[in-house]
């Protein structure tokens, strides 16, 4: 059994407890936020008997296997290097980092130590999501030519994560990352983007609409489309859909998990809904059954020693979309992956 310790036990964190909880071969033994009440509170619902004020106080009372952190971008980096620096892995939520420079440095850290990093980049683990992927890569419709991923609402996710209104970026670092990811995970990595974006809610800072343009490096292309301006019914948050188009065939991830796959002349239309696990709440079950997934691939591939599919150094490859999104919609043009250092 594999010993974690969590750093940041705010908004997002019962679900990483709840999620450590149903996976085979990991237990959380202590906790840690810089707010105390915050952890104790969070200790005593979990059963979890260690509560600490210093991460690094943590990792030297526990001997910790690994350090699942689940703070926000700016204490990303310091927290990685420290639990790095006391031999532990590290499981790392979204948005990995606020720059590639500090991005860059955790995986060299990581890989210097010999430690596995992961990022918590859950939504291609989400199950209907999962279930496209699949059929995508099982060649079921051919080497696909188009992809449009696409996610618009009009959820207040404001007043659970107050910091998001707060920043000069919004949709594109905190949500667009995950629909870029699953892009690439359908469509392999990318060349250049270009995007356009915007704000419609004038009591936030960054921007809330953005429409971005992938070119992929097979010559393909996605479109990634993001909104947290859209009133429409049906609600869809947090759903993203899909449409794939390839050459024997289409899939599509419409609202309501209908997952629809036509190839070579036959129609299949499933039911690709989440489970709602016990403890999860619609409509975040779909997020919620994704983090007990990501959590057993990442168990998985330490227990096997394997590199974990969303690793540090696979969501370099993600975080570059999103600095290039937000140069290109800045500049007016589109920017090639690689100038991006
Ligand atoms: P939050 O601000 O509610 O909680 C973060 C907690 O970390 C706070 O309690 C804070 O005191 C603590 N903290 C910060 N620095 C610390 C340090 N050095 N030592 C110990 N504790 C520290 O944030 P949240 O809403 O729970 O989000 C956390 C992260 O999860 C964000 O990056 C967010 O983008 C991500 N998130 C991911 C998903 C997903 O589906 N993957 C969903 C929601 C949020
Ligand atoms: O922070 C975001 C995430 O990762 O998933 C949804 C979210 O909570 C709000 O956009």
């Amino acid at each position: 059994m594999l010993k974690g310790g969590i750093i940041g036990t705010g908004f997002f964190a019962a679900n990483h407890l709840n999620g450590w909880k149903a996976v085979e071969g990991a237990e959380i033994v202590a906790l840690c936020d810089l707010d105390q009440q915050k952890a104790r509170a969070a200790a005593d619902s979990f059963g979890v008997a260690h509560v600490h004020t210093d991460a690094g106080g943590m990792m030297r009372a526990h001997g910790l296997d690994f350090v699942d952190i689940i703070t926000t971008a700016p204490s990303h980096r310091p927290l990685v290097e420290l639990a790095l620096s006391h031999g532990a892995h590290v499981i790392c939520q979204k948005p990995f980092a606020e720059s590639m420079a500090d991005a860059r440095a955790m995986v060299e850290a990581a890989e210097t130590a010999g430690k596995t990093l992961m990022v918590h980049e859950n939504f291609r683990w989400q199950s209907p999501v999962r279930r496209v992927i699949e059929l995508v890569r099982s060649g079921r419709i051919g080497m696909p030519f188009f992809c449009r991923a696409s996610f618009r609402s009009g959820y207040d996710v404001f007043s659970g994560q107050p910091y998001l209104a707060e920043g000069a970026r919004f949709i594109i670092e905190d949500l667009g990352i995950h629909v870029l990811d699953i892009a690439r995970a359908i469509m392999g990595d990318v060349a250049r983007v270009s995007a356009v974006t915007t704000r419609i809610n004038q009591k936030i800072n960054g921007e809330d609409v953005a429409t971005i343009l992938l070119t992929h490096e097979s010559g393909m292309a996605s479109v990634v489309d993001c909104s947290y301006a859209t009133r429409r019914a049906p609600e869809t948050f947090p759903e993203t859909l899909l449409e794939i188009d390839g050459p024997k065939g289409t899939i599509r991830l419409d609202a309501g998990y209908r997952l629809t796959v036509q190839a070579e002349g036959a129609e299949e239309v499933i039911d690709a809904a989440p489970p709602l696990l016990p403890w999860a709440e619609r409509p975040w079950h779909n997020i919620q059954e994704s983090v007990v997934t990501i959590q057993q691939h990442f168990t998985d591939s330490l227990s096997a020693g394997t590199a974990p599919e969303t690793s540090g150094a696979d969501n370099l490859k993600t975080l570059v979309l999103v600095e290039a999104a937000y140069v290109s919609a800045a500049q007016g043009r589109s920017v090639a992956t690689d100038s991006l250092g």
